[in-house]
């Protein structure tokens, strides 16, 4: 392809020369003329896109859409996965206004072009994170960090990769999953199947068919797993299980992609979210982790994460590198600067830091209040059925177990907005608005109107 490019580059940049020098010229010659009026795009009525069909809303984002349409005062968003305060009010934690003003302080700092894998703090700091700060993958050099677009940019240049260098192009993701996966990897030019993770009966973990399920994919497949706080099911797998799941794939040559969009979003801590992560890693074997500072520290719209391949030797970690960079180069050429140095300056300083997990602590904790006031809101309107998922699920969503039937009911008759699995985020929800909604279910439930 290479030099199919080379060979065809130089006749078509001669082509554009003389058509510019034709433009250039100051006689109008009729040929020149024709040239211009003939071309495809200036003239005749019909748009060259006429053929064009109109796309789908994303099935997520388009929620935010719909409610943004929606002029009712009691209208209320859970949609997409967003925290809000108690007041229904997004939410930039001190600790990152902090680190801001530092930044904006620093007339040393410039804008220049970070290089194509980013801030190399920010790098360092982010394995650090993820993999614990006295990991042994780290010392001994064998994991390279690139910095990318949040989770989303994370997943797709680690899937492409992939795609390019690794033997098995099939990677498995869980049933259900967050609806962006199967077409991040898709695109990236894997092949995507599933294996079974959520049992509708139990609304759990279906351990046995994930064992199954992975037990007969072909050795080598890559597996996507939630690191903690799974979307939409809010079900994790415990620590016994992680450790079975571990077994079974290390035994299989399975290579675990791990996408962590959620770290101390599910327990409050750290630490304990990456616990499963830490796992795969401590027994010295190959795994991909794609994180996201989205949820974490509200950066949302900064587009900050990382993907960390941890590799077998220094060696490997290094060529490894060189190739993600052939990856990231033609996609966006470089990542940008100012969240990724947020993120650092919190990493790196020990008050700011410490500031950050209380923040983050509050985040949590105020998750799974909601979880408590929703399911003692429904238990007190004597709600038909056993709504104790509720406060069993962890992280950022409660996947209700509501249809596509009962959610359109409740948009259109209260206005509250969600996902048409079932799944509503509970970082959007307050105390104000736990009665509307629970109302609106216990609505959709009794099938009155
Ligand atoms: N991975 C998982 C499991 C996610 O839930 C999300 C975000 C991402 C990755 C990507 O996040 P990022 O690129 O912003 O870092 N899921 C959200 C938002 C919160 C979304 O759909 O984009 C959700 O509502 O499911």
């Amino acid at each position: 392809m290479h030099t199919q490019e080379q060979q065809s580059a130089s006749p078509s940049a001669e082509r554009r020369l003389s058509v510019v020098a034709r433009h250039l010229e100051p006689s109008s010659s009729a040929a020149a003329n024709h040239w211009i009026i003939a071309a495809p795009t200036s003239s005749g009525t019909q748009s060259v896109f006429a053929h064009i069909v109109r796309a789908p809303e994303d099935p997520i984002l388009g929620v935010t859409v719909a409610y943004n349409k929606d002029t009712s005062p009691v209208k209320l968003n859970l949609g997409v996965g967003a925290y809000r305060t108690e007041e229904g009010k997004p939410l930039v934690l001190n600790v990152v206004r902090k680190a801001e003003q530092q930044l904006v302080n620093d007339r040393s700092r410039v804008k220049e072009y970070l290089s194509i894998t980013g801030l190399a703090d920010f790098n360092k700091l982010s394995a650090k994170l993820i993999l614990g700060a006295d990991s042994p993958a780290i010392q001994e050099n064998r994991v390279t960090t690139v910095q990318c677009l949040s989770g989303t940019g994370s997943l797709r240049v680690g899937a492409e990769f992939l795609a390019r260098h690794y033997h098995q192009r099939t990677i498995y993701i869980p049933q259900p999953t967050w609806g962006n996966h199967p077409k991040i990897f898709t695109l990236a030019g894997l092949s995507v199947k599933s294996y079974r993770y959520y049992d509708p009966a139990t609304r759990g973990l279906h351990f046995q068919g994930l064992l199954e399920d992975l037990g007969s994919a072909p050795s080598g497949a890559i597996v996507l797993l939630h690191a903690c706080a799974h979307n939409p099911t809010g079900v994790d797998p415990t620590l016994d299980q992680w450790e079975q799941i571990r077994r079974l794939m290390r035994s299989k040559g399975l290579l675990p992609f791990f996408d962590s969009a959620y770290q101390g979003f599910a327990s409050g801590s750290l630490d304990t979210d990456a616990q499963s992560v830490r796992m795969f890693v401590a027994d010295g074997g190959e795994v991909l982790v794609a994180q996201s500072y989205a949820k974490n520290m509200g950066l949302y719209g900064e587009r900050v994460g990382a993907l960390s391949i941890v590799c077998r030797n220094a060696d490997v970690a290094s060529r490894v590198e060189s190739q993600l960079k052939l990856v990231i180069r033609p996609m966006y050429s470089n990542p940008p600067i100012h969240g990724a140095s947020i993120v650092a300056t919190i990493l790196k300083d020990r008050n700011l830091y410490h500031e950050w997990t209380l923040e983050l602590k509050a985040m949590a904790d105020r998750i799974i209040r909601m979880r408590q006031q929703l399911f003692d809101a429904l238990r007190a309107r004597g709600t038909p059925g056993d709504w104790s998922h509720i406060i069993k699920q962890i992280g950022m969503f409660t996947f209700t177990g509501l249809n596509k039937e009962q959610v359109a009911f409740m948009t259109k008759e209260y206005h509250i907005y969600m996902t048409s699995d079932g799944r509503i985020s509970m970082a959007g929800l307050s105390s104000r608005t736990v009665p509307h909604l629970a109302d609106a279910i216990h609505a959709a439930v009794t099938g009155a109107r």
